[in-house]
């Protein structure tokens, strides 16, 4: 909507639809120009609803006819709405026609039906089911399809829709047709259509109720080679989803397309999942450990939503987490099963955490802040978020914690057994886990635990430990709090599950009996916070412990625990969660990062303490520490992690103290860096296993740092193999490490690096995606990276069009360079401020997502706090603006954030306590 004021969608106007459609006929003649769509629906009137006309949504269509029960029926419009008031009484059910015609080739917005590469595809999720014929496009409106596709049968040789090809067969003039139909019943924005020329890699399987199925990874014809990866990735979905939770595949045939101009990262439509080639394609020479990561969980992800999601779909779309939320916790949980070893599982949850900390967590902190269930929006397409996706999922895993994995199982078990077949709520799912598990912490605190459906904002935990010798207890003090956020300024306390042990002074874990207890119990115990504070007393505790807090991250939350120095190097080396033994070394990082940041002046060139490097070196050279784990340890915390601990923020002034804290590692780990990466670099012949990948993120660390070393020291032989690496290596993470050490250190040698790679790679559009982001997201010398990405805007290659080669230049920069973008002359925003305007004209769902780079934008420091706002209010003042735009930009403006101050103002939101003088200090 364009025109007028744009209408706020609210969670509490839901109402049931007038109608019901029970089944659709869907006719397409497909052409680039003009697409025709007959749609035939039979539909019969709610009878729980007063009568009244049937308003049919619609978006951008050209209207043709109307025919009810066979006769031209009188329509009015109202905007977009198609609306008929003349039609039968009662609920007798009765026909209608609807034909109408749309323009694929004309679709940039990639919303509907469009085309890629030739190709028809569409993407019908949240509301794009509008954009190709009339309908009631809602997700409680759910029908059978029968869908007949007609088109040239040279240029458009495969024509694919949901459920099972029920007839085929040739027309007049070289064209053909398809028709499919779908047993189950669905909501619009599960249907999908593709037409092209395209091949499969095919795969029958057997799952272990002996039923056969046929796999089918469609993709363009010289990508065939890609789809390994792919299809073992969706032979293990099926099996693991079978496995852990009993839900078998329900379908025939199942199938995965591939498309490379595509909005989102897959989407989930039945039996007809249709990807962004990113989470498809991969062969050791072109795709990284993890892009085969991705894949193998982005296609857990659309497979497992076929459960949860496609049987049980959502009310509304306030609901959207319902499906969301849980299936990425299900795609979380198949990975870790599939890594296998406790490391390997303890590894993929800290990637999770950290990229909820990255991107969750500054959110929650935002303009954009809303709850997992949130109250209301102006477009949808917005609220597809890290909220709902990614904390969503933390609150799924929250019910696993508080009634087992077991309890959970039954809890699924139950939701299915209620609601498959139907459209539902949160509260449905909230309602079957408990019912399921009446005697746990979940069923006693329900109604207290679903504020984590209502209330936004990340509660922050504050935790007081005191040990008493004489009485050889320790009193933990736990209080919670939770920040305002827009429209929330105050919250309730929240159910906080908070696994926790007290580790001891030689390292091991104390056994824990809190003072009620019989017996104590070994190793860890969560505890259930429920009250603004909690008082827990540990009784026969022989020695001063150091408490280890929210084990394997148990809850979205901000642990605030006034650590010293050495109780965090405790820690460190001895921690038996490899979760916080993790978490202490970033806390040594970040405490460090945030006292820098705290003085103005230079930032020193050897900021680090000895016991810091000492003990980041033990980890390092650790005998029997996984690679994957020491990598994930010796990184230092992100600068969009240290950004969200601040009240101001200086962008500059964060990476400039990342840097210092980086070159000294470097340097102080020179011979310990070498050592990792020697025993490290032969992985031989590529697997994308988690050892191996863990030792080549490993080995490609330490050569990033090698080659950091070597720009001090002026050492020629780690740039020179870094060199040798970029254009020999057998892989493309081996490759893609090299480059990126030599364009990160600034080396000279980048510069043909780079250009042998684009020769290499010019034909591979995702291996050329990595290409483009690599120098948007570098180093900036000297102001140099935005001359360089309107540089990289003129290559030939680049199209804005493209939304992954629009993200890889246009995203990289804006969101994932912040030293870079945020320029004290402003020409970052104005560069960001084109760019949102000019894709808002072509594709509105891409310009948002570029226009939340300025959500923080109330707490960076002047000058850029208002050449920011200055460039936002610019943006808002367009008219014309789409909703997705529009709403983004108002919200931000909405933000008053905090007082203007200079960096040497810069105060830590949770400020780290100092440390006394005899202690270690990172
Ligand atoms: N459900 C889709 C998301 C579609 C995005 C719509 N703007 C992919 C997924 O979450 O599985
Ligand atoms: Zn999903």
């Amino acid at each position: 909507m364009r025109e007028g004021q744009p209408a706020v969608t609210r969670r509490l106007d839901y109402a049931p639809p007038a109608f019901w459609i029970d089944s659709v006929e869907l006719t397409f003649d497909l052409d680039p120009a003009k697409t025709r769509v007959l749609n035939r629906m039979r539909l019969r009137r709610n009878p729980d609803v007063p009568a009244q006309p049937l308003r049919l949504d619609g978006d951008e269509l050209n209207l043709s006819r109307v025919m009810l029960a066979g006769q031209a029926c009188s329509f009015r419009m109202d905007g977009e709405t198609l609306v008929l008031e003349n039609l039968p009484e009662g609920t007798t059910p009765f026909e209608l026609e609807i034909f109408t015609t749309c323009y694929p080739e004309k679709n940039s917005k990639l919303m509907g039906l469009f085309m890629s590469g030739g190709d028809f595809f569409t993407q019908c999720e949240a509301e794009g089911f509008r954009r190709i014929t009339y309908f009631l496009d809602r997700p409680d409106v759910m029908a059978t399809y029968t869908v007949t596709l007609r088109a040239d049968k040279a240029r458009y040789p495969v024509l694919l829709s949901n459920g099972n090809l029920t007839d085929a067969g040739e027309l007049p003039e070289g064209r053909h047709f398809a028709t499919w139909h779908d047993p189950h019943k669905k909501p619009s924005y599960l249907f999908a259509l593709v037409a092209g020329q395209l091949v499969a890699r095919e795969q029958r399987i057997a799952t272990r109720s002996g039923s056969e199925h046929l796999l089918q990874v469609y993709v363009r014809p010289g990508d065939l080679d890609k789809t390994e990866h792919a299809m073992n990735s969706l032979i293990h979905s099926v099996l693991w989803d079978e496995a852990r939770f009993g839900l078998p595949l329900d379908l025939e045939r199942f199938m995965v397309v591939a498309t490379s101009d595509f909005n989102a990262g897959a989407m989930e439509n039945k039996g007809l999942n249709i990807f962004n080639t990113k989470y498809v394609l991969a062969k050791p020479a072109t795709a990284t450990d993890g892009d085969y990561d991705a894949i193998e969980s982005v296609i857990g992800h659309e497979y497992f939503h076929n459960w949860t999601g496609n049987r049980v779909t959502c009310r509304d779309w306030f609901q959207l987490s319902l499906k969301e939320g849980l299936t990425v916790f299900r795609d979380q949980e198949f990975s870790q099963d599939l890594a296998g070893t406790p490391s390997a599982r303890a590894v993929k949850r800290i990637q999770d955490v950290i990229n909820l900390r990255a991107a969750q967590f500054p959110e929650d902190a935002g303009p954009m802040a809303h709850p997992v269930r949130p109250d209301e929006y102006l477009e949808i397409s917005n609220f597809y978020t890290t909220t709902i996706y990614e904390k969503g999922a933390e609150v799924v895993r929250m019910y696993q914690t508080l009634v087992g994995r077991e309890g959970f199982c039954k809890g699924m078990d139950l939701y299915f057994q209620r609601h498959d077949g139907q459209a539902v709520t949160c509260d449905d799912f909230a309602q079957a886990m408990a019912d399921a598990n009446p005697d746990s912490d979940l069923a006693r605190l329900l109604p207290q635990f679903k504020r984590w459906y209502s209330q936004a904002g990340t509660p922050v935990v504050k935790a007081e430990g005191r040990y008493d010798g004489a009485a050889r207890s320790y009193t933990l003090t736990l209080s919670q709090s939770c920040p305002a956020t827009p429209g929330q300024p105050q919250k309730a306390p929240f159910v906080i599950p908070l696994r926790m042990g007290l580790v001891g002074p030689d390292g091991r874990d104390l056994p824990l009996q809190l003072e009620h207890w019989q017996h104590a119990v070994e190793g860890s115990h969560t505890v259930v916070l429920t009250e603004a504070q909690t008082t827990l007393t540990f009784i026969s505790v022989d020695a001063e412990p150091v408490p280890s807090l929210l084990r394997g991250f148990s809850a979205p939350v901000e642990l605030d625990c006034d650590y010293s120095s050495a109780q965090l190097l405790h820690l460190l080396a001895h921690d038996s969660d490899p979760f916080n033994r993790w978490e202490a070394g970033q806390q040594l990082g970040l405490r460090k990062a945030i006292e820098l940041l705290a003085h103005a002046g230079d930032v020193p060139t050897r900021p680090l303490n000895d016991a810091y490097v000492a003990a980041l070196r033990a980890v390092l050279r650790h005998p029997t520490l996984d690679a994957a784990f020491k990598e994930l340890v010796l990184t230092l915390p992100g600068e969009d992690y240290i950004a969200e601990q601040l009240d101001v923020v200086d962008p500059q002034r964060i990476h400039a103290v990342c840097d210092a804290m980086e070159r000294q590692l470097a340097a102080d780990l020179r011979d310990d860096w070498q050592w990792a990466c020697e025993q490290n670099e032969h992985t031989g012949a590529y697997t994308p296993d988690p050892v191996s990948a863990g030792r080549r993120a490993l080995a490609g660390l330490a050569l990033h740092m090698l080659c950091l070393a070597a720009r001090d020291s002026g050492d020629t032989v780690w740039p020179g193999k870094a060199y040798q690496r970029a254009k020999d290596a057998g892989n493309m993470t081996d490759r893609l490490n090299a480059l990126s050490a030599l364009l990160y250190s600034g080396h000279e040698l980048a510069g043909r690096a780079l250009e042998r790679f684009y020769r290499l790679f010019k034909d591979e559009p995702l291996a050329l995606d990595k290409w483009f982001s690599l120098q948007a997201r570098a180093p900036d010398r000297g102001g140099n990276v935005l001359p360089q990405v309107r540089e990289l805007m003129k290559h030939p290659d680049f199209s804005l069009r493209n939304p992954n080669r629009a993200r890889s230049v246009v995203f990289s920069y804006c969101h994932g360079n912040p030293a870079a973008f945020h320029r004290r002359d402003a020409a970052g925003y104005v560069y960001w401020a084109d760019r949102v305007l000019e894709l808002d004209t072509l594709n509105p769902q891409v310009a948002a997502r570029l226009a939340r780079a300025m959500d923080a934008w109330a707490r960076l420091a002047e000058p850029y706090r208002s050449a920011a706002r200055e460039a936002i209010a610019r943006v808002a003042a367009q008219a014309n603006l789409s909703n997705d735009v529009r709403e983004v930009v108002t919200r931000a403006l909405a933000e008053t954030g905090a007082p203007t101050a200079g960096p040497a103002d810069a105060e830590a939101r949770t400020a780290p306590t100092p440390d006394t003088p005899d202690e270690a200090h990172p």
